[in-house]
């Protein structure tokens, strides 16, 4: 099973230097200098690959199962160009992610906007990434009759993203701390736009994963706090940074009056010591069991509503799902 899965997913490693190869083809077909090739091949290197492929795998997947067989080579290597325009959006969004939430590292290596010589050409390499999804969307689909609903798909989601950073990014600004500002109810908007339209509804386009997608951003602002930065490959910045995140919401929600002054004078501090006390009361009020009830409860309302009354294979909706339950990283 795991091998399976190792196979799958150097099958879909493979794809991805015939893509790049085709990207880089169209600056040296325009004339572009090496200088400006080696960069937008560091760029694609560095931001597209080394990252977890589940998005990616879950476009691939989709296709086998909704098929029901095998897929032919060609109809595999287009679920492939698919499932990778996917994770080009992903690095799109992580490259300038990372700079809004002034992150350290990413996927275990220093951030790009961090990397030496890169900084604010980081803006630029994100555009790059976007635009590079067009350009192979362009190339392989451009004569299918779903081309147009291909397009639609990607910009929505991206739309969609966009307003979900946005809504981050306003709730929770860095120099302004403002708990009230804060609940689970805003919360759900903002996962619900900034992660599970890109993350969830786009590899499949099934409105029914959304719900998915805000389980998925639930795990990620809960590893923020719990997961030891080598497993995680990226050191949590949600309490110095004043996120939105679930963990906050939840002591939120049922924080006694002293706690809530902690949080308030604590929560968004750009100070280790603050984020300790903030990590301490975490602790106190029992997140880590919380979060295993949140996770199980999820994991049993997904199954539940998953399949039923949309025209959805029970299996794809599994394969999702079993993706990332209890997920460590
Ligand atoms: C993730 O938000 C959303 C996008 C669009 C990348 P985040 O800042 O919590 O992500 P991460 O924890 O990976 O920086
Ligand atoms: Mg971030
Ligand atoms: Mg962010
Ligand atoms: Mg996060």
């Amino acid at each position: 099973m795991a091998d399976a899965k190792a196979e799958k997913r150097q099958k879909l490693e493979s794809v991805f230097p015939i893509l790049r190869d085709e990207l880089l083809g169209y600056l040296k077909q325009e004339g572009m200098s090496e200088d400006a090739i080696t960069w937008f091949q560091r760029n694609l290197d560095s931001n597209v690959t080394g990252g977890k492929l589940n998005r990616g795998m879950s476009v691939v997947d989709s296709v086998e199962i909704l098929k029901g067989r095998k897929p032919t080579d060609d109809e595999y290597f287009k679920a492939a160009l698919l499932g990778w325009g996917v994770e080009f959006l992903q690095a799109y969004y992580l490259v300038s992610d990372d700079m809004m939430d002034q992150s350290i590292t990413r996927r275990g290596q220093p951030c790009w906007y961090r990397v030496e010589g890169v900084n604010l050409l980081a803006i630029n390499d994100a555009y790059l990434l976007e635009g590079s999804i067009y350009y192979l969307l362009k190339k392989h689909f451009r004569s299918e009759p779903y081309y147009v609903y291909l397009l639609d798909v990607f910009h929505d989601t991206t739309f969609q993203t966009d307003i979900g950073q946005l809504i981050d990014l306003i709730t929770a600004p860095e120099d302004n701390v403002d708990l009230s500002k804060f609940s689970l109810d805003q919360h759900q908007k903002i996962v619900i736009f900034k992660t599970a339209y890109y993350s969830f509804y786009l590899p499949l386009a099934q409105k029914v994963l959304v719900p998915l997608g805000e389980y998925f951003q639930v795990q990620d602002d809960f590893l923020d706090f719990a997961a030891p930065p080598e497993v995680l490959g990226k050191v949590g910045t949600d309490i110095i940074d004043n996120k939105c995140s679930w963990c906050v919401n939840t002591a939120l929600a049922i924080a006694t009056p002293a706690q809530r002054k902690v949080l308030d004078e604590n929560y968004g501090v750009k100070d280790k010591a603050a984020e300790a006390h903030v990590k301490a009361l975490y602790e106190k009020i029992g997140i880590r069991m919380r979060y295993t009830e949140y996770e199980e409860g999820a994991y049993k309302r997904i199954i539940d509503v998953g399949p039923g009354d949309v025209k959805l294979k029970r299996e794809v909706f599994k394969a999702f799902l079993d993706k990332i339950y209890k997920r460590q990283h």
